[in-house]
Parts: structure tokens; C-alpha cells; sequence
């Protein structure tokens, strides 16, 4: 089972008539709502700082951005960037998960996870950290709350983890535990892996999507599921990637060999993807729904 590349390839571009999207749009956050897609992506400019762009779409494939970034650095905690927006919509708002990259280390590290809300997917309201202070990314709202918690993916290196809130600002400790990890000898994801998107909910349990590198340092995409009442739970992991990079923007770029996902949704029986490639330009690969759902399962 692979994801099969669009043809309109790359779908969006940087523009070197902007000051803060001249270098690079990658990692995207993509939500379908009332008809409509709305993408918000990383873009670097001049000064090398990552923020977040809007871009709106009918078809998915065709993109109008917006002039200026919808996220831009707020504080010291994110004075090097906003990065790897995940969109989720939860109880009729949006949140969006980032990663704050901070110009000097916060503890030991200089990354914070992040969590914003928004009404109109254009202004954001920063709500907090899921956690400070430690090597902490890659995490995503689950679209609803389970046992009446809501849950987010996470990633404390190597393994994707779980955190769970009464209220999105309080992160407990004890309520965290990791859900899965790198895979033995020298396999695509033997390094490190991390969460994509928005976890899909299925009759047959939560369809992850997923990122790792292996010792050569090539990123690529994969899936598992977890148990709808306790995701923390892996019914099933397919052994096999379903995306890697091939095509020579996916393997040469700012960073080469690289395709990087927050961005899996369902339209219309498909799925799609979008992906940063090589930190430079952003792609989109689709599959049938029920053909993804059944490699998750038994592949
Ligand atoms: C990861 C993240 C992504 C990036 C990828 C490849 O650790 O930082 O933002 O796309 O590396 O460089």
C-alpha cells in the first residue's frame, strides 16, 4: 500500500516576492471545514525565522494565501520560529499545536510544544504548553475527548507518546505514557519516530499516521491504529512505510530526503496528505480511505 503522488506536484512554492515566505513552505496543517480546505504552513524568509502562513482552497490543490502569517513569534520562547502546525478542530473551535523554537535553551532545550485556539482559523490565542523544558514536538489534539479527557499526541525522543487534560492547560505527568516506538535492526523507522496529523477515528480504532528516519537519515511516512477507548493501546502496526521520498524535490532541497507530514484528512472516501518536502516545498499524496483502513488493519 503506498500513497499515490498528485500530479499537480508541488502544490505550493515559496515566493521570492515575499520577505518572510521567500526560502521555504513546508509541514503544513491542513483542516477541511464547511467545503472548503484550509491550509496553514511553515514558511522561513529573509531572516530565517520559521511562522505560520493561511492558504485557502477548493479543490485541495489550488491555493490562495494569505498576504501576511496568521502566527508570527510572540515572546523569547519563540524567537526563532513558530513550526509543524497541527490543526484540529474539538468542540466547535480550532487548535493548533506548534512548536516554539526559542533563541536561548529553556532548561536544557530550546523547543517548547504549544497549543493556540482559534474561532476563524485566521487570529490565534496561545493557551500554553503541554509541557516545558524538555525535548518535546510532534503533537496533536485527538478531534474528540476520550473517558471525557482531552488527549494529545506527543513525542519524547525516540517513542510517540500520549498526554491527557481536563481543561487543554493542565498536562499531567502521570498522565503521560509512551505508545510506540522505533522498530529493531535497520528498518525505515529503526531511529526515531514521531506523530503526523490529526489521528482519524475509524469503527476499527484510531488511524495514526506517523513519521521516523532511519540510520541514513531519510524520513518517511506510516501507519498504525490504536484502541478507540484506550489509545494508548496498538492493535495494529503494517510493517511497511507508505511514503517515501523519490521524487528529486522530495530528495534535495533545504534538508534532503525528506517528507514530512501534519496534514492527513478524509474528503470524500479519499485521504489526503500533504507534506513538507525536503524543507522546501510542500506535496500532497492521496489513497482510498478504505483501502489505507484495511492495510492499517492487516497489512
Ligand atoms: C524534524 C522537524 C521537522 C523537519 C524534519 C526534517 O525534526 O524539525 O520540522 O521537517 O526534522 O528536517
Amino acid at each position: 500500500m503506498k500513497l499515490q503522488r498528485h500530479p499537480a506536484n508541488p502544490i505550493l512554492l515559496p515566493d521570492p516576492a515575499s520577505d518572510w515566505e521567500t526560502y521555504n513552505v513546508f509541514n503544513p496543517a491542513v483542516s477541511y471545514h464547511n467545503g472548503l480546505f484550509h491550509m496553514h504552513y511553515r514558511a522561513q524568509g529573509l531572516d530565517w525565522i520559521s511562522r505560520i502562513g493561511y492558504a485557502v482552497s477548493e479543490d485541495g490543490i489550488r491555493w490562495n494565501r494569505l498576504r501576511r502569517p496568521v502566527l508570527e513569534p510572540a515572546n523569547e520562547s519563540e524567537a526563532r520560529g513558530v513550526e509543524d502546525p497541527r490543526v484540529t478542530e474539538l468542540e466547535g473551535g480550532f487548535y493548533m499545536a506548534y512548536t516554539a523554537y526559542a533563541s536561548s535553551p529553556i532548561g536544557s532545550f530550546n523547543i517548547t510544544p504549544m497549543f493556540a485556539r482559534s474561532r476563524n482559523l485566521i487570529s490565534w490565542e496561545r493557551i500554553g504548553p503541554l509541557v516545558r523544558g524538555e525535548d518535546n514536538k510532534d503533537h496533536a489534539l485527538f478531534p474528540r475527548r476520550i473517558h471525557g479527557r482531552y488527549v494529545s499526541l506527543h513525542r519524547r525522543p525516540p517513542r510517540v507518546w500520549l498526554a491527557e487534560s481536563d481543561d487543554l492547560v493542565a498536562w499531567s505527568e502521570a498522565l503521560m505514557r509512551p505508545v510506540f516506538g522505533p522498530r529493531e535492526d535497520n528498518r525505515w523507522d529503526c531511529k526515531r519516530v514521531g506523530g503526523n496529523g490529526v489521528p482519524i477515528e475509524t469503527p476499527h480504532g484510531w488511524l495514526v499516521f506517523y513519521h521516523a528516519y532511519d540510520q541514513q537519515h531519510v524520513y518517511r511516512l506510516g501507519v498504525c491504529l490504536l484502541d478507540l477507548d484506550d489509545p494508548g493501546r496498538v492493535l495494529h502496526r503494517p510493517l511497511e512505510p507508505i511514503f517515501e521520498p523519490e521524487e528529486l524535490w522530495e530528495l534535495r532541497g533545504d534538508v534532503p530526503n525528506v517528507v514530512f507530514s501534519c496534514a492527513n484528512i478524509v474528503v470524500n472516501g479519499r485521504v489526503y496528505v500533504y507534506y513538507g518536502a525536503a524543507d522546501h516545498v510542500i506535496g500532497l499524496a492521496t489513497c482510498d480511505f478504505d483501502e489505507l483502513l484495511e492495510y492499517a488493519r492487516f497489512g
